[in-house]
């Protein structure tokens, strides 16, 4: 059943959101993300004031990203507005309270995207990120760049999609990917008690705030005919062989050989 690979409980009124696909090491399937955004939305109803996103424990990767079998196939948009892991981004951002990501282990591809999107992350010493369209192929969409770009230098966005490959936790920490690098042992005790530092808080003066940084940080025009420009951009590269190849290659279980056509 799907409701099992997300598992939602309240524990001092502070809501736990646990990815549990581990079979898949986490793969983010369209299921979940439809039942974490579901469950962000009832948290939300219940005027639950902070929420934890974490994997199940014992698992040394955190999420391997968009579930890859189910993306989207060469010639179509990979990640369209409507795909269930951009709107539970959307939900995540949206959340009238902070959202904390507790991370331990490696963090992949959709799923640093969704690590970013929470408020605040926690992690510890295990912890690693990588952004990997590059190894598939995949044109990154601009909604996606612009998560990275408000949260991160630049150069850092660059190096981390130019090279997909991932940040250990000491300079995820130093270059501000993460807030608190705390000993594994710790890592849940540590999540739990600024989790409920937050939960004293006024919840009306947070959410405004929240809300008021969202608004601000997703507000970068675009000309229409630039979108259109940088859409066509994407087109390309999502239409060409080099991304049915990169599929090809990752579900065959070998490495791509990439031409650029
Ligand atoms: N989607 C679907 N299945 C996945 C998966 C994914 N993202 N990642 C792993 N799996 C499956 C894998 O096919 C295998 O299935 C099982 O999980 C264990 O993975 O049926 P199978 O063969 O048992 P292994 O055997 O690969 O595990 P391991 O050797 O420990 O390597 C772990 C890891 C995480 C390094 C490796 O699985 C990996 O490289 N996965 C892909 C990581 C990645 O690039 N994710 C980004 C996905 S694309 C994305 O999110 C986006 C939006 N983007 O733009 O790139």
């Amino acid at each position: 059943a799907p409701s099992a690979l997300i598992g939602v409980e309240i524990i001092d009124g502070i809501g736990i959101l646990t990815l549990k696909n581990r079979r898949k090491l986490n793969a983010l399937r369209r299921d979940m993300m439809r039942r974490l955004t579901e469950s962000l939305e009832s948290f939300a109803e219940d005027k639950i004031r902070v929420v934890i996103l974490r994997a199940e424990a014992g698992m040394d990767v955190w999420s391997s990203g968009h579930d890859i079998t189910e993306l989207p196939r060469p010639g179509q948009d990979p990640l369209p507005y409507a795909d269930p892991l951009e709107e539970t981004l959307r939900a995540i951002r949206a959340y009238p309270g902070p959202v904390i990501a507790m991370v331990h282990g490696s963090v992949w591809g959709g799923a640093f995207d969704m690590v970013l999107s929470c408020d605040i992350v926690i992690a510890d010493e295990s912890a690693s990120f990588a952004i990997t369209p590059v190894n598939l192929g995949l044109p990154y969409n601009t909604t996606g760049l612009l998560h990275f770009v408000g949260r991160l230098r630049e150069n850092l966005v660059k190096e981390l999609f130019f090279t997909a490959t991932p940040i250990e936790a000491k300079k995820a920490a130093e270059y501000g990917v993460i807030n608190h690098l705390v000993p594994s042992a710790q890592l849940e005790t540590h999540t739990m008690e600024i989790a409920r530092q937050m939960a004293s808080k006024a919840p009306l003066a947070m959410a405004a705030i929240k809300e008021q940084l969202r608004v601000i940080s997703d507000y970068q025009p675009i000309a229409a005919q630039v979108f259109e420009r940088l859409q066509d951009l994407r087109r390309k590269a999502y239409e060409s062989a080099d991304y049915r190849e990169g599929i090809a290659a990752f579900l065959e279980k070998r490495q791509p050989a990439f031409k650029g056509e």
